[in-house]
């Protein structure tokens, strides 16, 4: 019996995902490190140490800058990422998105947020989006990032339900890997081949509903 909704910021909520990748583009170009779609999804949910150190192995360029030199590379990327937020406001919310947290809400469904981001109090603020997520993971607080079950795990744990009470939902390959791993059921946004791991895909947020999450699990389940 689902009682809540673990949710994801980037890419499922808000199109951030697109300045996250624009920003460790530029940041790669800048290393000398080649860009590629592939390398732009392996990074999707990855925390920003992980994502850089990610960038530097794809370059073979793991070994050739000290711990100092890599967080100022994170900061850059950060400071790009926080230039390319400017000005964003609720035009970003992805479509159909505020429709499914209102119909969430009007049906008592518990709402928490299982983001990666450290930027993502920001992100709700300016989206308008706050409100509905008031109970959060603070990513600052985790031993382990995506595909660690650990961050929807506690996903759960904030919003006193057992894991298979909620749904968790996600855009990235290693979030739908966390979801599965925690013992929640799983639903992927994007492409099926990448997020073929999930319990149940939708191509686009517009098709989430309530209506199509429960034809595509079993009858009662929801
Ligand atoms: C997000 C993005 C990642 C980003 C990570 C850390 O995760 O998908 O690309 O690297 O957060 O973000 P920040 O540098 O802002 O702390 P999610 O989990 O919301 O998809
Ligand atoms: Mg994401």
């Amino acid at each position: 019996n689902i009682k809540g909704f673990v949710f994801d910021l980037d890419g499922v909520i808000a199109d951030t995902s697109v300045y996250h990748s624009k920003a460790w583009h530029q940041l790669a170009d800048e290393l000398g490190v080649q860009w590629s779609e592939d390398l732009a999804n392996n990074l999707k949910g990855v925390s920003r140490m992980d994502s850089l150190e990610l960038i530097l192995k794809t370059g073979g360029k793991e070994n050739d800058y000290t711990q100092e030199e890599k967080e100022k590379y994170a900061a850059k990327k950060n400071t790009n990422y926080l230039e390319l937020l400017k000005g964003m406001n609720a035009s970003a919310i992805l479509p159909g998105i505020s429709d499914f947290l209102t119909s969430l809400e009007e049906h008592d469904y518990k709402l928490s947020l299982a983001s990666a981001s450290k930027n993502s109090p920001l992100v709700l603020e300016q989206l308008g989006l706050a409100q509905y997520f008031k109970e959060k993971v603070d990513p600052s607080t985790l031993k382990h990032g995506k595909p660690d079950p650990e961050i929807f795990a506690r996903g759960a744990e904030v919003l006193g339900l057992k894991p298979e009470e909620c749904i968790g939902i996600e855009d990235a390959k290693v979030g739908v890997e966390s979801i599965n791993s925690a013992g929640e059921t799983s639903i992927g946004i994007g492409d099926p081949n990448i997020l073929n791991e999930a319990d149940i895909n939708f191509t686009s947020t517009t098709d989430l509903t309530l209506n199509n999450i429960q034809k595509a699990m079993e009858v009662g389940q929801l």
